[in-house]
């Protein structure tokens, strides 16, 4: 289906310089739209752009207005609607100097084109169908991705990994829809076309598999934007001094009053082409400090959140039971506890220690190597490389659990035998949460908010 709304935006001839600001030995300009062939005419010096055959390279010169050579590039072009964006796309490849760069956008805007806004070429490509919306987001994320991890999953996606998936979801879902909406339209006759049993399997299976996808979302999130690992003890055991450590960086402050982290700082870090995203809490000791006590809500909620715990003790002797409870109580079911000592600076030599527990000494560097590898183990275990598809984006895994709730409506009011009018109610409503996945339904505010997430030039 074509987002008609859309429509009227494309007529322009937009341009756009698509390689990262500054100097550099090259930059690419991108112009797309009906005009852009004429357009680019105008300042181009060399073959003829209409004789030119699509898919091709040119070399030739950019006149600037008073006819003096501007630069010299190289002119790609990629005729409609076989190019990025659908319509007539024209690279000029030129030296990257700023002054080059900005001369030659402010030449194609004199002959006739607009500056693109951000994620514009995108947004044209998926107006005329060359992506779906699923794909156009990937786009961005692999423009913004920074692990190895992350990268994989987007291009996955940006090949139309989900899409295919959800595809395939909706239109079972549209055929359960069908089957029904036929009885409803010979309700008269009292005729059953939809084997109800049939039916419920279907919906059954629909549900696990969206479920199975609304779960791999944890794992999605945390390769996009860093596996939470919570740091978590009593007061005063340092674990601000190992965050600032893990960090490299004076992150959160360090002092030797108990209760000095009162909020939730914190940031992310790549170890090993793993993304961790660190988090220092307030330490744990009851208090009848009302601001400290809300800190320590706040390290209940991340523990909850954690794939990972690093629980800190600051000497062997102190078994942090009160501490470990709370873990316990609050850890999710996937997540691990790593068990840290620190401060084995202060300890004699001779310290007897568990083998399972990390030692390190925060304030001194060592051990943290010990630490560092065992939490790109840990990682590894947690972010398996499967082949299956993982939901990695907060939109989509919204849509997911939408159908989901819709869906299980739906096969409870088949179960307990209510009328198909109102099944085929919920179904629609579950197909339209799918629907918004892939943009086979758009709203205007869902594409503002997706496209504005670009940057110029893409
Ligand atoms: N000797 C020694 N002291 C340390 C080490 N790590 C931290 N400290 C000291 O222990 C004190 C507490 O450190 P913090 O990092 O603020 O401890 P915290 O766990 O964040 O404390 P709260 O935020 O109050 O819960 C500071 O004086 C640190 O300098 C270490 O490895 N060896
Ligand atoms: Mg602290």
């Amino acid at each position: 289906m074509e987002p008609t709304t859309l429509k009227s935006l494309h007529d322009d001839t937009i341009c756009a310089i698509a390689t990262p600001h500054g100097i550099g030995g090259l930059a690419t300009v991108r112009v797309s739209g009906p005009d852009a062939e004429p357009i680019v005419q105008r300042l181009w010096h060399g073959k003829p752009i209409a004789a030119m055959t699509s898919h091709s390279a040119h070399l030739g010169s950019i006149t600037d207005d008073d006819g003096a050579t501007l630069d010299e590039v190289v002119l790609t072009i990629f005729r409609a609607p076989r190019s990025f964006t659908g319509q007539t796309v024209i690279e000029l490849s030129c030296h990257g100097s700023l002054f080059v760069q900005q001369r030659l956008l402010q030449r194609l805007i004199a002959a006739g084109a607009r500056m693109a806004e951000p994620g514009e070429f995108t947004r044209r490509a998926f107006a005329n169908g060359r992506l779906d919306l699923a794909q156009a987001e990937a786009v961005a994320d692999v423009i913004a991705s920074r692990t190895r991890a992350a990268h994989r999953l987007a291009i996955s996606q940006m090949k139309g990994g989900i899409s295919r998936r959800i595809e395939q979801l909706r239109e079972q879902m549209l055929e359960l829809a069908a089957l029904l909406e036929l009885e409803l339209d010979f309700s008269e006759e009292d005729v059953s076309f939809a084997d109800r049993s049939r039916l419920l399997a279907l919906a059954d299976e629909i549900h696990f598999i969206v479920t199975g996808l609304c779960n791999s979302f944890a794992t999605g999130d945390a390769l996009r934007n860093g596996l939470p690992v919570a740091i978590i003890g009593a007061t005063n055991v340092g674990k601000s001094t190992l965050l600032n450590a893990l960090l490299g960086d004076d992150r959160a402050l360090v002092s030797d009053v108990h209760g000095t982290t009162r909020d939730v700082i914190e940031d992310t870090i790549t170890i090993d082409g793993t993304l961790f995203r660190f988090i220092d809490t307030a330490g744990l000791r009851h208090t009848t400090d009302t601001v400290e006590s809300m800190g320590i809500d706040r390290t209940i909620a991340k523990i909850e959140q954690a794939r990972i715990v690093l629980l800190i003790t600051d000497s062997p002797q102190s078994t942090a039971t009160e501490v470990e409870q709370a873990v316990n109580a609050h850890l999710a079911p996937d997540a691990v506890v790593i068990r840290v000592i620190n401060k084995i600076d202060l300890l004699p030599a001779a310290a007897q220690l568990q083998p399972d527990v990390v030692a390190i000494s925060a304030r001194q560097g060592t051990g943290l190597d010990t630490l560092r590898r065992r939490l790109v183990a840990v990682a590894c275990d947690q972010l398996v490389a499967t082949d299956d598809t993982v939901v990695t984006n907060l939109r989509h895994y919204n849509a997911l659990r939408g159908t989901d709730t819709a869906l299980m409506r739906a096969a409870d009011a088949l179960r307990s035998g209510i009328s198909s009018e109102f099944v085929a109610q919920d179904l629609r409503e579950a197909i339209h949460h799918l629907g918004t996945i892939t943009g086979a339904i758009t709203s205007p505010d869902i594409l503002a908010t997706i496209f504005a997430r670009f940057c110029i030039g893409k």
